[in-house]
């Protein structure tokens, strides 16, 4: 393929070409390589969970029509998607469980973190029902930390973090359809045990289980990653930065950051400012730091630090030979890697112990020795610095502007420039008025199985010009933030009405408007999304399910963005994906997921309220969700 056909980004195009002329292989080429994906696979009727097999169902009626075991095409695609959805869950699980114990070590004085934003603790201490009045701040730390690992540990009741933030009436419903989540463990467990040989067999029970995951994911992951990382690091608000390979420095050592958990890039980026002089010492004008993927995210929300790529090319950094380190945590880190690397100077370093790869250093992170490990690390890419091949260094050019930091609390605040006593008014008078048509959250990742960045720009710009604001998270975010919608420039994609309602609170904040999509962060930021959702139901007194709002994942790659996609489906939040599912090989379970309510028995949209929409061509995706928000504007009578 022609590069132009690779990305729509054309540092990357530039890039492509010089990992071609340089020799390395990338996910771009493995893409082609595979070829056609195995259609089985695709269609989701592929089963390996025991040693009688594998089976698979041949669709069509045309062979085998069930496993040796007697499973049937239903319980196989079910069961399978319910392991897609564990899969997701799990990592932002074990993620958020790690914030838990660093707020924990941070407030018994065992880990070298602060307490950032103490409001937000109290807020949060307040709503889980412990007394605050009259304590030592890191007192109540404690408690909440304790009470979070509850979401780990208890055997009764419903998950906490569940009940502080979810809709009464909507709980009473998840309730009736048994779907309440206990304990996070106990739910992975749950679910893997169900997936088992010889174990849940019934499609809508094994639906109903991903459902019962994804609430997992979105209270005891999403939620309270979020929650916790605000505590510890604060709450982001409006930061101007930098977007695309262009922000690479060549005389600068460059410290690429990728992964997922905030408190190993929040020490690499106190570090990189303590140890400029070592970096001085060996030649270099300082030390500069970037993102990739979603750790990009969260140091961008919080300390405007620039981003330099999504996933399908987090291998394009290093391909510049101009960057001294990529330093990963977990979640999405390609294990080829120390590979592309191998071709450069650059150095891979893993930091957990549930991530290793061949070829990479490893430097043990733990929160305990953050300050030692970010030093180490901060040293080891200094000392990289004077191992450059100049003749292999060329970076892209380009580089745009972005604004990010739209916390709930961020958007609150620019809401109260226009309306101190109601902030939220003039956003609700807006929606009635249809100057604001909906809300889509555009999320999730890009996948080199189809152009990096196209979908979801496309996406993005069709729904700005019928009058729909966009808030983004993950990598979605970055496709967004690289082709200017998080800037003002992107002021010309919008409609009328929407270019107004941006102009008049860009104003009342000092800015000439405010940009047409708001960053609101990581993956597990998709709790900002569900904050600001639910703030607004609330206020109108309705359901987020009620609501002119969706969800649109055009380039998904991630189990992670399915559990995701399930946890608004819960809410009754509809859902557009631009990749297509595995679930195709079972009339039911697709008819269950993706049907309408009128046209179908049983649906998620007659149960929860929202569905799931597969749609490839990005117009005729914002089409789709066009549609659905301008059905449930008329429900409301709009
Ligand atoms: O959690 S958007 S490719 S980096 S899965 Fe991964 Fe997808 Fe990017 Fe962040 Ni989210």
């Amino acid at each position: 393929h022609n590069v132009e056909e690779l990305s729509l980004d054309t540092g990357v195009q530039e890039m492509l070409l010089k990992a071609r002329e340089d020799g390395v292989e990338t996910a771009f080429d493995r893409s082609e390589a595979m070829g056609a994906r195995c259609k089985f696979g695709l269609l989701g009727v592929c089963c390996k969970r025991c040693l009688e097999g594998p089976c698979r169902i041949v669709p069509g009626g045309k062979g085998p029509q069930a496993g040796v075991c007697g499973a049937t095409a239903d319980a196989i695609v079910a069961r399978n998607f319910l392991t897609l959805v564990t899969e997701g869950a799990a990592p932002h699980i074990e993620h958020a469980r790690e914030v838990a114990l660093t707020l924990l070590e941070t407030a018994e004085g065992k880990a070298p973190y602060s307490i950032s934003n103490p409001d937000k603790l109290l807020d949060i201490a307040a709503r889980l029902g412990l007394t605050v009045d009259g304590r030592e701040i890191k007192e109540v730390a404690r408690e909440v930390a304790l009470k979070a690992l509850e979401n780990f540990q208890q055997q009764f009741g419903v998950l906490p973090w569940l009940k502080i933030k979810a809709q009464p009436k909507t709980v009473e419903r998840w309730q009736s359809l048994n779907v309440l989540p206990v304990n996070a463990h106990l739910e992975v467990t749950n679910a893997v045990n169900r997936q088992a040989m010889g174990c849940d067999a019934d499609p809508v029970n094994l639906l109903l289980g991903a459902i019962r995951v994804a609430l997992t994911d979105g209270y005891a992951g999403l939620h309270l990653s979020t929650d916790l990382q605000d505590v510890l690091f604060g709450v982001p608000a409006v930061v101007k930065s930098e977007y695309r390979l262009g922000v690479i420095k060549e005389d600068m050592v460059n410290i690429s950051v990728h992964g997922h958990i905030p408190m190993l890039s929040e020490k690499i980026v106190e570090w990189a400012e303590k140890l400029e002089n070592e970096a001085r010492a060996v030649g270099a004008k300082g030390i500069n730091i970037f993102g990739v993927c979603c750790t990009g995210n969260e140091i961008l929300m919080r300390r405007g630090v620039p981003v330099a790529t999504n996933f399908s090319s987090q291998e394009m950094p290093i391909v510049t030979g101009a960057v001294e380190a990529m330093v990963v945590d977990i979640q999405c880190i390609m294990p080829s890697l120390p590979r592309v690397a191998k071709c450069y100077h650059t150095e891979i370093i893993t930091t957990l112990p549930s991530v290793k790869i061949p070829g990479a250093t490893h430097v043990e992170f733990t929160p305990e020795n953050a300050d030692e490990a970010a030093q180490t690390i901060i040293r080891k890419a200094i000392a990289n610095f004077t191992k450059r091949d100049p003749a292999k260094i060329k970076i892209p050019q380009d580089k745009v502007e972005a604004y990010a930091g739209f916390s709930t609390e961020q958007i609150l605040e620019a809401l109260k420039k226009v309306n101190q006593e109601d902030p939220l008014q003039p956003l609700v008078e807006n929606i009635k008025s249809g100057n604001i048509l909906g809300v889509v959250a555009l999320v999730g990742c890009t996948n080199p199985r189809i152009k990096q960045d196209w979908a979801n720009v496309e996406v993005a710009k069709e729904l700005l010009k019928h009058n729909v604001l966009i808030v983004a998270t993950g990598c979605s975010a970055h496709s967004l933030a690289k082709f200017s919608l998080m800037s003002p420039r992107g002021l010309e994609y919008c409609g009328e009405g929407l270019q107004q309602v941006l102009k008049v609170i860009g104003k009342a904040n000092g800015l000439e408007t405010l940009p047409p999509v708001l960053h609101m962060g990581s993956c597990v930021d998709n709790s900002r999304v569900d904050d600001l959702v639910m703030t607004l139901a609330n206020y109108l007194g309705v359901e987020a399910r009620d609501l002119p709002v969706a969800g649109s994942s055009p380039e998904v790659q991630s189990p992670k963005a399915l559990a995701i996609g399930s946890y608004f489906l819960a809410q009754g939040i509809d859902v557009h994906v631009g990749i297509q599912p595995p679930i195709a090989g079972s009339e039911l379970v697709s008819n269950i997921l993706m049907g309408d309510k009128d046209r179908h028995a049983l649906t998620m949209d007659g149960l929860f309220g929202g569905k799931l929409i597969y749609e490839e061509d990005p117009i005729k995706a914002a089409h789709l969700i066009l549609e659905r928000i301008i059905q449930k504007r008329k429900a409301l009578g709009l």
